[in-house]
Protein backbone atom coordinates (compact mmCIF):
# COMPACT_ATOMS: atom_id res chain seq x y z
CA UNK A 1 0.00 0.00 0.00
CA UNK A 2 1.11 3.20 -0.71
CA UNK A 3 2.34 5.19 2.09
CA UNK A 4 1.26 8.73 1.20
CA UNK A 5 -0.55 10.53 3.48
CA UNK A 6 -3.27 11.56 0.55
CA UNK A 7 -3.54 7.67 -0.48
CA UNK A 8 -3.94 6.28 2.96
CA UNK A 9 -6.60 8.93 3.73
CA UNK A 10 -8.28 7.97 0.11
CA UNK A 11 -8.31 3.88 1.13
CA UNK A 12 -9.98 5.17 4.28
CA UNK A 13 -13.17 6.58 2.45
CA UNK A 14 -12.98 4.23 -0.35
CA UNK A 15 -15.90 3.61 -2.30
CA UNK A 16 -19.00 1.69 -0.34
CA UNK A 17 -16.42 0.94 2.92
CA UNK A 18 -16.42 2.64 6.11
CA UNK A 19 -14.47 2.50 9.63
CA UNK A 20 -14.91 0.19 12.21
CA UNK A 21 -13.97 1.92 15.68
CA UNK A 22 -12.88 -0.94 17.87
CA UNK A 23 -10.89 1.13 19.74
CA UNK A 24 -12.75 1.21 23.24
CA UNK A 25 -10.60 1.72 26.38
CA UNK A 26 -10.34 -0.67 28.99
CA UNK A 27 -13.34 0.57 31.01
CA UNK A 28 -15.81 0.93 28.06
CA UNK A 29 -15.04 -2.31 26.32
CA UNK A 30 -15.71 -3.61 30.11
CA UNK A 31 -18.99 -2.22 30.06
CA UNK A 32 -19.95 -3.75 26.37
CA UNK A 33 -18.90 -7.20 27.64
CA UNK A 34 -20.65 -6.46 31.00
CA UNK A 35 -23.84 -6.32 29.19
CA UNK A 36 -23.75 -9.63 27.72
CA UNK A 37 -22.22 -11.42 31.07
CA UNK A 38 -18.80 -11.94 29.94
CA UNK A 39 -15.30 -10.71 32.46
CA UNK A 40 -13.72 -8.71 31.15
CA UNK A 41 -9.92 -10.32 30.86
CA UNK A 42 -7.22 -9.60 27.84
CA UNK A 43 -8.45 -13.05 26.66
CA UNK A 44 -12.20 -12.09 26.19
CA UNK A 45 -11.01 -9.04 24.65
CA UNK A 46 -8.86 -10.53 21.88
CA UNK A 47 -11.75 -13.38 21.43
CA UNK A 48 -14.15 -10.96 21.14
CA UNK A 49 -11.66 -8.49 18.79
CA UNK A 50 -10.51 -11.68 16.38
CA UNK A 51 -14.02 -12.83 16.48
CA UNK A 52 -14.30 -9.45 14.11
CA UNK A 53 -11.53 -8.91 12.59
CA UNK A 54 -12.09 -12.60 11.52
CA UNK A 55 -15.37 -11.87 10.04
CA UNK A 56 -13.98 -12.36 6.20
CA UNK A 57 -16.96 -10.83 4.23
CA UNK A 58 -17.41 -8.40 6.51
CA UNK A 59 -14.13 -6.91 6.51
CA UNK A 60 -12.59 -7.24 3.33
CA UNK A 61 -15.87 -6.06 1.28
CA UNK A 62 -16.75 -3.38 3.83
CA UNK A 63 -14.13 -2.04 6.19
CA UNK A 64 -11.51 0.08 5.05
CA UNK A 65 -9.78 0.68 8.61
CA UNK A 66 -10.02 -0.79 11.91
CA UNK A 67 -8.92 1.85 15.28
CA UNK A 68 -7.39 0.03 17.49
CA UNK A 69 -6.74 0.30 21.65
CA UNK A 70 -3.13 0.03 22.39
CA UNK A 71 -3.64 -3.31 24.16
CA UNK A 72 -5.05 -5.05 20.79
CA UNK A 73 -2.62 -3.25 18.43
CA UNK A 74 -0.13 -5.86 20.23
CA UNK A 75 -2.11 -8.26 20.93
CA UNK A 76 -1.86 -11.96 18.87
CA UNK A 77 -4.74 -14.26 18.28
CA UNK A 78 -5.36 -17.85 19.12
CA UNK A 79 -2.91 -19.23 16.90
CA UNK A 80 -0.06 -16.39 17.17
CA UNK A 81 -0.93 -14.39 14.21
CA UNK A 82 -0.86 -10.58 15.09
CA UNK A 83 -4.11 -9.18 15.09
CA UNK A 84 -2.92 -6.36 13.16
CA UNK A 85 -1.65 -8.63 10.91
CA UNK A 86 -5.27 -10.66 10.07
CA UNK A 87 -6.77 -6.82 9.60
CA UNK A 88 -4.16 -6.24 7.03
CA UNK A 89 -4.56 -9.16 5.39
CA UNK A 90 -8.33 -8.47 4.78
CA UNK A 91 -6.72 -5.48 2.68
CA UNK A 92 -8.27 -2.82 5.73
CA UNK A 93 -5.89 -0.53 7.45
CA UNK A 94 -4.78 -0.69 10.76
CA UNK A 95 -5.75 2.60 12.83
CA UNK A 96 -4.84 3.24 16.66
CA UNK A 97 -6.90 5.61 18.93
CA UNK A 98 -3.53 7.77 20.52
CA UNK A 99 -5.57 10.11 23.01
CA UNK A 100 -5.48 9.43 26.60
CA UNK A 101 -9.10 10.11 27.69
CA UNK A 102 -11.42 13.19 28.02
CA UNK A 103 -10.59 14.58 31.62
CA UNK A 104 -12.67 17.58 33.56
CA UNK A 105 -11.02 20.80 32.07
CA UNK A 106 -9.57 23.33 34.71
CA UNK A 107 -11.91 25.69 36.51
CA UNK A 108 -15.06 24.29 34.50
CA UNK A 109 -15.66 20.99 36.31
CA UNK A 110 -18.97 20.69 33.95
CA UNK A 111 -16.66 20.41 30.74
CA UNK A 112 -13.57 18.29 29.40
CA UNK A 113 -10.75 18.58 27.45
CA UNK A 114 -9.06 15.14 25.64
CA UNK A 115 -5.70 14.41 27.33
CA UNK A 116 -2.13 12.67 25.60
CA UNK A 117 -0.22 15.29 23.82
CA UNK A 118 3.12 14.51 26.25
CA UNK A 119 5.29 12.10 24.87
CA UNK A 120 2.68 11.06 21.53
CA UNK A 121 5.73 12.19 19.13
CA UNK A 122 7.83 9.15 20.38
CA UNK A 123 4.34 6.95 20.66
CA UNK A 124 3.03 7.56 17.54
CA UNK A 125 6.73 6.69 16.10
CA UNK A 126 6.21 3.06 18.21
CA UNK A 127 3.14 2.53 17.04
CA UNK A 128 4.21 3.52 13.27
CA UNK A 129 6.46 0.19 14.08
CA UNK A 130 3.68 -1.90 15.06
CA UNK A 131 1.75 -1.10 11.49
CA UNK A 132 -0.62 1.71 12.11
CA UNK A 133 -1.46 4.07 9.47
CA UNK A 134 -3.56 6.52 11.25
CA UNK A 135 -4.76 7.14 14.28
CA UNK A 136 -7.78 8.60 16.10
CA UNK A 137 -8.39 11.26 18.64
CA UNK A 138 -11.66 12.11 20.03
CA UNK A 139 -12.63 15.57 22.11
CA UNK A 140 -15.71 15.41 23.53
CA UNK A 141 -18.20 19.00 23.81
CA UNK A 142 -21.50 18.39 26.03
CA UNK A 143 -24.86 20.65 25.69
CA UNK A 144 -25.93 21.92 28.76
CA UNK A 145 -27.10 25.29 30.40
CA UNK A 146 -24.12 27.59 29.92
CA UNK A 147 -22.14 24.94 28.38
CA UNK A 148 -20.15 24.59 25.95
CA UNK A 149 -18.05 27.39 26.83
CA UNK A 150 -15.50 29.23 24.18
CA UNK A 151 -12.94 27.90 26.86
CA UNK A 152 -13.82 24.41 26.04
CA UNK A 153 -14.15 24.61 22.61
CA UNK A 154 -11.02 26.36 21.74
CA UNK A 155 -8.80 24.07 23.95
CA UNK A 156 -10.14 21.03 22.52
CA UNK A 157 -9.26 21.92 19.08
CA UNK A 158 -6.08 23.37 19.89
CA UNK A 159 -5.56 19.91 21.32
CA UNK A 160 -7.17 17.94 17.83
CA UNK A 161 -4.75 20.36 15.69
CA UNK A 162 -1.65 19.39 17.82
CA UNK A 163 -2.16 15.53 17.76
CA UNK A 164 -3.12 16.44 13.90
CA UNK A 165 0.14 17.67 13.54
CA UNK A 166 2.22 15.27 15.38
CA UNK A 167 0.41 12.44 13.47
CA UNK A 168 0.93 13.63 9.35
CA UNK A 169 5.09 14.29 11.22
CA UNK A 170 4.96 10.44 11.65
CA UNK A 171 3.16 9.48 8.04
CA UNK A 172 0.12 8.77 10.07
CA UNK A 173 -3.13 10.12 8.77
CA UNK A 174 -5.43 11.75 11.62
CA UNK A 175 -8.78 10.92 12.48
CA UNK A 176 -9.98 14.50 14.01
CA UNK A 177 -12.99 13.55 15.78
CA UNK A 178 -14.68 16.55 17.74
CA UNK A 179 -17.97 15.12 18.95
CA UNK A 180 -20.89 17.09 20.27
CA UNK A 181 -22.48 14.43 22.20
CA UNK A 182 -26.16 13.45 21.82
CA UNK A 183 -26.02 11.50 25.01
CA UNK A 184 -24.24 13.55 27.99
CA UNK A 185 -25.21 13.72 31.12
CA UNK A 186 -28.70 16.13 30.75
CA UNK A 187 -29.07 15.55 26.75
CA UNK A 188 -32.24 17.25 26.13
CA UNK A 189 -31.18 19.64 23.13
CA UNK A 190 -32.88 19.88 20.11
CA UNK A 191 -31.24 19.43 16.47
CA UNK A 192 -31.16 23.24 15.88
CA UNK A 193 -29.04 23.79 19.10
CA UNK A 194 -27.46 20.81 18.11
CA UNK A 195 -26.42 22.89 14.40
CA UNK A 196 -25.21 25.82 16.33
CA UNK A 197 -22.88 24.16 18.30
CA UNK A 198 -21.88 21.81 16.04
CA UNK A 199 -20.71 24.61 13.40
CA UNK A 200 -18.92 26.29 16.20
CA UNK A 201 -16.89 23.75 17.14
CA UNK A 202 -16.03 22.49 13.25
CA UNK A 203 -15.05 26.47 12.49
CA UNK A 204 -12.77 26.59 15.62
CA UNK A 205 -11.05 23.33 14.23
CA UNK A 206 -10.60 24.07 11.07
CA UNK A 207 -9.24 27.61 12.11
CA UNK A 208 -6.52 25.77 13.84
CA UNK A 209 -6.19 22.83 11.46
CA UNK A 210 -5.25 25.73 9.53
CA UNK A 211 -2.71 27.13 11.90
CA UNK A 212 -0.96 24.30 12.96
CA UNK A 213 -0.36 23.35 8.90
CA UNK A 214 -2.20 20.13 8.81
CA UNK A 215 -2.38 18.99 4.88
CA UNK A 216 -6.16 18.48 4.55
CA UNK A 217 -5.94 16.22 1.73
CA UNK A 218 -4.07 13.86 4.38
CA UNK A 219 -7.30 13.77 6.85
CA UNK A 220 -10.56 12.40 7.97
CA UNK A 221 -13.03 14.14 9.78
CA UNK A 222 -15.19 12.13 12.47
CA UNK A 223 -17.92 14.50 13.27
CA UNK A 224 -21.12 13.63 15.16
CA UNK A 225 -24.52 14.12 12.97
CA UNK A 226 -27.18 16.48 13.77
CA UNK A 227 -29.36 15.13 15.73
CA UNK A 228 -31.32 16.33 19.04
CA UNK A 229 -30.15 15.03 22.28
CA UNK A 230 -31.24 11.66 23.54
CA UNK A 231 -33.74 13.46 26.03
CA UNK A 232 -35.16 16.04 23.90
CA UNK A 233 -38.49 16.46 23.88
CA UNK A 234 -38.84 16.28 20.41
CA UNK A 235 -36.74 14.31 17.94
CA UNK A 236 -35.85 15.77 14.39
CA UNK A 237 -36.63 12.97 11.33
CA UNK A 238 -34.40 11.30 9.32
CA UNK A 239 -34.47 13.81 6.90
CA UNK A 240 -34.07 16.79 9.10
CA UNK A 241 -31.08 15.00 10.40
CA UNK A 242 -29.75 14.28 7.42
CA UNK A 243 -30.38 17.99 5.88
CA UNK A 244 -29.47 19.80 8.84
CA UNK A 245 -25.64 17.33 8.88
CA UNK A 246 -24.98 17.95 5.24
CA UNK A 247 -25.96 21.77 5.18
CA UNK A 248 -23.53 22.22 8.93
CA UNK A 249 -20.83 20.02 6.85
CA UNK A 250 -20.43 22.18 3.93
CA UNK A 251 -20.41 25.56 5.94
CA UNK A 252 -17.57 24.39 7.93
CA UNK A 253 -15.75 21.51 6.03
CA UNK A 254 -12.96 22.64 3.11
CA UNK A 255 -13.38 20.22 0.22
CA UNK A 256 -9.77 19.55 0.38
CA UNK A 257 -10.88 17.29 2.91
CA UNK A 258 -11.37 13.79 1.45
CA UNK A 259 -13.48 12.05 3.70
CA UNK A 260 -15.99 12.48 6.60
CA UNK A 261 -16.89 9.44 8.41
CA UNK A 262 -19.78 9.65 10.49
CA UNK A 263 -20.03 8.58 14.92
CA UNK A 264 -22.66 6.99 15.52
CA UNK A 265 -23.01 8.69 19.40
CA UNK A 266 -25.59 6.56 20.73
CA UNK A 267 -28.21 6.41 17.71
CA UNK A 268 -29.34 3.04 17.35
CA UNK A 269 -28.02 0.56 14.50
CA UNK A 270 -30.50 1.03 12.32
CA UNK A 271 -30.77 5.14 12.71
CA UNK A 272 -27.26 5.59 11.63
CA UNK A 273 -27.60 3.54 8.70
CA UNK A 274 -30.78 5.94 7.94
CA UNK A 275 -29.03 9.04 8.65
CA UNK A 276 -25.62 7.84 6.33
CA UNK A 277 -27.83 6.65 3.30
CA UNK A 278 -30.49 9.98 3.27
CA UNK A 279 -27.03 12.10 3.64
CA UNK A 280 -25.58 10.19 0.54
CA UNK A 281 -28.59 10.54 -1.83
CA UNK A 282 -28.34 14.12 -1.35
CA UNK A 283 -25.07 13.77 -3.28
CA UNK A 284 -22.45 14.17 -4.93
CA UNK A 285 -20.94 16.38 -2.25
CA UNK A 286 -17.42 17.20 -2.07
CA UNK A 287 -16.17 14.72 0.07
CA UNK A 288 -17.11 10.81 0.58
CA UNK A 289 -19.28 10.76 3.57
CA UNK A 290 -19.04 7.38 5.46
CA UNK A 291 -19.12 5.44 8.58
CA UNK A 292 -16.99 5.07 11.20
CA UNK A 293 -19.20 3.15 14.25
CA UNK A 294 -18.21 1.66 17.06
CA UNK A 295 -22.01 0.42 18.71
CA UNK A 296 -24.03 0.96 15.48
CA UNK A 297 -21.44 -1.57 13.52
CA UNK A 298 -20.94 -3.92 16.60
CA UNK A 299 -24.18 -4.12 19.04
CA UNK A 300 -25.81 -6.98 17.24
CA UNK A 301 -22.60 -8.91 16.40
CA UNK A 302 -21.80 -8.60 20.34
CA UNK A 303 -25.18 -9.77 21.50
CA UNK A 304 -25.04 -12.53 18.64
CA UNK A 305 -21.54 -13.52 20.37
CA UNK A 306 -22.54 -13.85 24.07
CA UNK A 307 -18.88 -15.04 24.64
CA UNK A 308 -19.47 -18.45 23.42
CA UNK A 309 -16.68 -20.37 20.66
CA UNK A 310 -19.87 -21.87 19.16
CA UNK A 311 -21.25 -18.84 18.20
CA UNK A 312 -18.90 -17.43 16.11
CA UNK A 313 -20.11 -17.64 12.99
CA UNK A 314 -23.72 -16.33 13.86
CA UNK A 315 -22.00 -13.30 15.31
CA UNK A 316 -19.90 -12.62 12.15
CA UNK A 317 -22.84 -12.88 10.14
CA UNK A 318 -24.68 -10.15 12.26
CA UNK A 319 -21.85 -8.03 11.89
CA UNK A 320 -21.46 -9.05 8.20
CA UNK A 321 -24.98 -7.75 7.66
CA UNK A 322 -24.50 -4.82 9.76
CA UNK A 323 -21.13 -3.91 8.00
CA UNK A 324 -22.80 -4.49 4.54
CA UNK A 325 -26.28 -2.13 5.36
CA UNK A 326 -23.36 0.59 6.49
CA UNK A 327 -21.87 -0.31 2.93
CA UNK A 328 -24.64 0.54 1.16
CA UNK A 329 -25.71 3.44 3.14
CA UNK A 330 -22.13 5.27 2.31
CA UNK A 331 -23.26 4.93 -1.25
CA UNK A 332 -26.36 6.36 -0.83
CA UNK A 333 -28.27 2.55 -1.74
CA UNK A 334 -29.42 1.20 1.89
CA UNK A 335 -33.01 0.41 2.14
CA UNK A 336 -35.53 -0.35 5.16
CA UNK A 337 -36.43 -3.86 3.53
CA UNK A 338 -33.35 -5.09 3.05
CA UNK A 339 -33.17 -5.40 7.01
CA UNK A 340 -36.35 -7.38 6.46
CA UNK A 341 -34.84 -9.75 4.02
CA UNK A 342 -31.75 -10.31 6.19
CA UNK A 343 -34.10 -11.12 9.37
C1 LIG B 1 -15.23 2.55 20.22
O1 LIG B 1 -15.34 3.60 21.15
C2 LIG B 1 -14.34 4.61 21.04
C3 LIG B 1 -13.50 4.72 22.27
O2 LIG B 1 -14.25 5.16 23.38
P1 LIG B 1 -13.55 5.33 24.83
O3 LIG B 1 -12.27 6.08 24.65
O4 LIG B 1 -14.60 6.07 25.58
O5 LIG B 1 -13.35 3.96 25.38
C4 LIG B 1 -15.03 5.96 20.67
O6 LIG B 1 -14.14 7.02 20.61
C5 LIG B 1 -15.64 5.75 19.33
O7 LIG B 1 -14.63 5.58 18.36
C6 LIG B 1 -16.51 6.90 18.88
O8 LIG B 1 -17.23 7.46 19.93
C7 LIG B 1 -17.47 6.36 17.85
O9 LIG B 1 -18.18 5.28 18.43
P2 LIG B 1 -19.76 5.30 18.42
O10 LIG B 1 -20.17 4.15 19.29
O11 LIG B 1 -20.18 6.65 18.91
O12 LIG B 1 -20.09 5.08 16.95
Amino acid sequence: MSEWLEDIAQAMVADGKGILAADESTGTIKKRLDSIGVASTEETRRDYREMLFRAEEAMRDYVSGVILYDETIRQKAVDGTPLVDIIKSSGAVPGIKVDQGAKALALRPAEKVTEGLDGLRERLEAYYGLGARFAKWRAVIDIADGIPTWACIKANAHALARYAALCQEARIVPIVEPEVLMDGPVAAHDAQECYKVTEWTLNTVFDELYEAGIVLEGMVLKPNMVIAGKNAPSKASPQEVAELTVRCLKATVPAAVPGIAFLSGGQSDQEATHHLSLMNEMGPHPWKLTFSYGRALQAAALKAWGGKPENVPAAQRAFAHRARMNGLAASGRWQPDLEKQAA
